[in-house]
């Protein structure tokens, strides 16, 4: 989808920085982290949500989850603990409809809704 700025990412029309990539995934750090390890992980195909992937792609859906922590014990946070997060529509506070699975760690994240 050449309108989708996450497809741009994966195409390399959009820079990124990438932490970690295979075939079907890809993993580059947001642009604006909340942490000191905010990365986003996502497929390099195109769907809008989580539920959306896991339901066209369960094993797909897995591996992203198993990239994150691999991520996460690459980035040094998995030991003290990290969060894994999907937003899933406007209420959720989706802003891109590329699904994303966001990888928050290295300090205390408190609470989940503030
Ligand atoms: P969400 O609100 O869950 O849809 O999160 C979208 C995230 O995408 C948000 O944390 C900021 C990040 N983001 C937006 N544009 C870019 C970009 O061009 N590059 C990178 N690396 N991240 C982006």
């Amino acid at each position: 989808m050449s309108d989708c700025l996450f497809c741009r990412i994966v195409e390399r029309e959009i820079p990124s920085t990438v932490v970690a990539e295979s075939e079907d995934l890809l993993a580059f750090r947001d642009i604006d982290p909340k942490a000191p390890t905010h990365v986003l992980v996502i497929p390099k195909a195109h769907y809008a949500n989580a539920v959306e992937l896991a339901t066209a792609d369960p094993a797909l859906a897995g591996n992203l989850l198993a990239m994150a922590g691999q991520i996460a014990e690459a980035e040094g946070v998995a030991a003290d603990g990290y969060r894994l997060l999907f937003n899933t529509g406007k209420n959720g506070g989706q802003e891109v409809f590329h699904v994303h699975l966001h990888l928050f760690g290295g300090r205390p994240l408190g609470p989940m809704l503030a």
